[in-house]
């Protein structure tokens, strides 16, 4: 990673679990027995806005009481070291927890859990209200929804757009706590290994993703990741 001049680093909710919070697939993560994907999706929130409601203010309680941990620390550090330019963090989580530990080099696959928009006039804006009692409104009245990306809905063209062409030009990719399940998040890291990338996993197990790595290191973020440093 020294050596290389664009390293991209791609992460999952395995980055931020030693902060605390849980993650997608692992235990922990489900919310009244609801899995991510029954919640996260454009028709969960038609038929129940207030039960989608609900799961994302109790992980936005959990989250406002979290600090970055050693491996997003590690990664702000690592872009301090290479210049924004020849460091690229794509991150799915929205958790905002980079930005906290100070990567500037950011982009957001999937949105972040910060920001809300109107269902109606598309206004978004940043928001960190904790403990709703009902569903927030728009000063135009319509109903507003955290800014992330639902299962079935497309990715922000332009961050996708950066996030192709940063996998596609990277001489290092590392692909940190993710499943791997996800698309086209993880397809990311086949693209950066077809074009000749060297690639390396950070997981505490093994994923779909391990058999096309160069180098699997297996343990967890916050230990691995200021090794490098
Ligand atoms: C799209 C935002 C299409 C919301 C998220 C088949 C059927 C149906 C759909 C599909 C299908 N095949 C593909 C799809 C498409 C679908 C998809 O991929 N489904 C999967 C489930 C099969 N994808 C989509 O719908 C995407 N959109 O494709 O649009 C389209 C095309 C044209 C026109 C219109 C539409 C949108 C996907 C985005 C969904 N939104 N999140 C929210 O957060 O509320 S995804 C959600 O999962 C999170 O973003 C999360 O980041 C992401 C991936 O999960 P992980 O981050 O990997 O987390 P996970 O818990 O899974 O794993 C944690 C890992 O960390 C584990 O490996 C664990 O071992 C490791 N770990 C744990 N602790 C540590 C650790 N590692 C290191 N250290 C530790 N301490
Ligand atoms: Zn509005």
């Amino acid at each position: 990673m020294k050596g290389s001049l664009r390293a991209v680093f791609l992460t999952g909710a395995g980055v931020s679990a030693e902060s605390g919070v849980p993650t997608f697939r692992g235990e922990g993560g489900l919310w009244r027995n609801f899995r991510p994907e029954e919640l996260a999706t454009p028709g969960a929130f038609k038929k129940d806005p207030w039960l989608v409601w609900q799961w994302y203010d109790w992980r936005r309680k959990i989250l406002s009481g979290v600090r970055p941990n050693a491996g997003h620390r590690a990664l702000s550090e690592i872009e301090k070291e290479k210049g924004a330019e020849g460091c690229t963090l794509i991150t799915q989580n929205v958790d905002g927890l980079h930005q906290g530990a100070g990567s500037t080099n950011v982009l957001e696959l999937h949105g972040s859990i910060w920001r809300l928009r109107c269902v109606l006039c598309a206004a978004a804006a940043e928001n960190r209200e904790v403990g709703l009692e009902e569903i927030p409104r728009c000063a135009c009245g319509g109903l507003l929804r955290p800014a992330v990306v639902w299962f079935g809905e497309q990715l922000p063209e332009e961050v996708i757009t950066a996030a192709v062409e940063a996998a596609g030009k990277a001489d290092f990719m590392m692909v940190i706590g993710t499943s791997g399940v996800v698309q086209p998040a993880a397809s990311l890291a086949v693209r950066a290994k077809e074009n000749g990338a060297y690639v390396v996993e950070v997981n505490t197990e093994a994923t779909p993703l391990t058999s096309i790595m160069d180098v699997t290191l297996q343990g967890r973020a916050g230990d691995i990741l200021p090794l490098l440093l």
